[in-house]
């Protein structure tokens, strides 16, 4: 029987918005009770996002998604904890940071529902194929 709080690992992107609270931030990852286990300070490319955020590219508003994610560095984070990936995605708050409560990281760094300072897989699933994708580890994907 799976057990109710496994250990789990997420992935996070501080976005280019974001990184000037990346302290602050990481602060609040920490006292969430999750860790980082490995992070990487870098730009992403036009390939990765599409791949990153297939279910998004026939938006209209995809040009400025990616436009948004090719602005600055980002971190690229694996963190690991209990309940990892559900932890970070209520320590993120809603998409639309004007959604957002105080406490959360949108609600605290985020500015709209574009611009809205972190990225945090949504299932079990997503993390691990995208901890695969931005880390290249040489595990298959599924
Ligand atoms: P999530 O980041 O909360 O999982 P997704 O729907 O997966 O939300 O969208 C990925 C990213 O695309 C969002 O974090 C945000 O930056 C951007 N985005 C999502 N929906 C909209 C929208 O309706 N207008 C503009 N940007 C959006
Ligand atoms: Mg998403």
């Amino acid at each position: 029987m799976k057990e109710m709080q496994e250990i789990q690992e997420t992935l996070a992107i501080i976005k280019p918005d974001g990184i000037k609270n990346a302290i602050k931030i990481i602060e609040m990852i920490y006292k969430a009770g999750l860790t980082v286990k490995k992070y990487e300070v870098r730009m992403l490319d036009e390939e990765i996002l599409k791949e990153h955020y297939s279910h998004l590219t026939d938006k209209p508003f995809y040009p400025k998604l990616e436009s948004y994610m090719l602005s600055g560095e980002v971190i690229l984070m694996i963190l690991e904890g209990k309940n990892a990936v559900e932890k970070l995605r209520e320590l993120m708050g809603p998409t639309d940071s004007t959604k957002a409560p105080k406490g959360t990281i949108r609600g605290e760094f985020g500015t709209d529902i574009t611009y809205n300072a972190i990225h945090g897989s949504d299932s079990e699933l997503s993390a691990i194929n995208e901890i695969n994708r931005f880390f290249n580890k040489k595990q298959k994907r599924i």
